[in-house]
């Protein structure tokens, strides 16, 4: 449901070179039906695109933002400088450091400007879209009602993996 008129959440990365991981946000908004745009932006190489592209994102009804950058990571708090609309940030391993840098420039934000932050990588991208979800779901009760079966899936898929393994001992 990408590039939906009406989004709901717009997911921004710092470089383009971060899109094979934030690409299972996409992937998993897509499985919820959730709309959303996604953008390339930079806080240190583009900070005027940043602050327009959340001007433009609020104009636009977007819910909820999902940042994702490596290195020294402050693409989701400069985000969350601009707006009081919920951030989730996905730190990238993009360094030498491994994700480490991210994910301290990520979640360590001053008291008063919160940026929800998720694991390093892949896990942290697709939980950025989960949250993302269960935040629409509070005013969305279908939505809610796919979020219970997700779960529902996941734990369903865990006892499959027992039983198949057991088959392999
Ligand atoms: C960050 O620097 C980006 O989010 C990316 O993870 C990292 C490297 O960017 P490129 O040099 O690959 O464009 O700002």
């Amino acid at each position: 449901m990408a590039k939906a008129k009406g989004i709901n959440v717009l997911v921004l990365m710092g470089s383009d070179s971060d899109f094979p991981v934030m690409k299972a946000a996409l992937e998993t908004l897509d499985g919820f039906g959730v709309s959303y745009d996604v953008d390339v932006a930079s806080a240190h190489r583009s900070p005027e695109r940043v602050q327009r592209l959340i001007r433009a994102a609020e104009k636009r009804g977007v819910r909820v933002l999902i940042a994702g950058a490596g290195m020294a990571a402050h693409l989701a708090g400069v985000i969350a400088s601009h707006t009081t609309l919920p951030v989730i940030g996905v730190p990238i391993n993009a360094s030498p450091l491994q994700g480490f840098d991210a994910v301290l420039s990520t979640l360590q934000m001053p008291p008063g400007v919160p940026v929800a932050t998720m694991a390093v990588g892949k896990a942290g991208a697709r939980n950025a879209a989960v949250l993302a979800v269960q935040m629409l779901a509070l005013s969305n009760a279908p939505l809610a009602r796919k979020l219970k079966t997700f779960r529902k899936k996941m734990a369903a898929d865990v006892a499959e993996k027992s039983k198949a393994l057991k088959k392999k001992l």
